[in-house]
């Protein structure tokens, strides 16, 4: 299997759910704004919509969406990162997938943009609006969203939240949301990853 990623993107989540599997995998890095991968493919070809995250499967097939692409990848080792179907703990999974992409992850949207000024502080007010909703699932004495138990879902927060380290925001006052970046942060494949990405030496 192939991940299109770009550095640092939301794409980095897939990569450490492939190293806490300890899966094999291939990566190519996508220039987004050129639509081409590093071996020169034309990306709008491997993802019409230009943007990454991509899987290519071993078939040629290739699934995009960061929430289809946890689940898929999750779920070759059912119930290790992704509970297993027909449970409510696979429901709250899909619940916390499509909140983290639909409101946290698309609240971060306008601010790459390079806003300025009363159109930068509106869009830091709507990313609060997440951060508070965010912090609240985790106040509940949980070390991680879904509870006791560590999935996709987080693997997805701590790349979206990693964002405010990039644009300069603080999460000064979300005490569970740093706690909970930290303790993210500690386990050897997201250090690994990171250092996979260049982000970290
Ligand atoms: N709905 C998409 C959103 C993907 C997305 O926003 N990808 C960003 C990176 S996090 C991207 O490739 N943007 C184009 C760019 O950075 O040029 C998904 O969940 O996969």
């Amino acid at each position: 299997m192939k991940l299109y990623l770009k550095p640092g993107a939301c794409s980095m989540a897939t990569h450490i759910l492939f190293n806490e599997l300890g899966f094999d995998y291939e990566t190519e890095t996508v220039d987004t704004s050129a639509g081409t991968t590093a071996t020169g493919e034309d990306f709008l070809k491997i993802n019409p919509r230009g943007y990454v995250p991509a899987l290519k499967l071993d078939d040629g097939q290739i699934i995009t969406e960061n929430p289809a692409i946890l689940e898929y990848v999750g779920d070759l080792r059912p119930g290790a990162f992704t509970p297993v179907h027909g449970t409510m703990d696979r429901v709250r999974l899909s619940e916390m997938l499509s909140f983290l992409g639909a409101e946290l992850h698309k609240a971060f949207s306008p601010l790459f943009a390079g806003l300025e000024g009363e159109a930068r502080t509106e869009a830091l007010a709507k990313l609060n609006v997440q951060f508070k909703r965010l912090d609240n699932i985790l106040s509940d004495a949980r070390p991680y969203l879904l509870g006791e138990t560590y999935t996709a879902a987080d693997m997805y927060a701590f790349v979206v939240l990693g964002w405010t380290d990039f644009l300069d925001i603080s999460l000064a006052g979300y005490t569970h949301i740093e706690a909970f970046r930290a303790r993210i942060a500690e386990r050897p494949a997201v250090q690994e990853t990171l250092k996979q990405e260049g982000l970290v030496a």
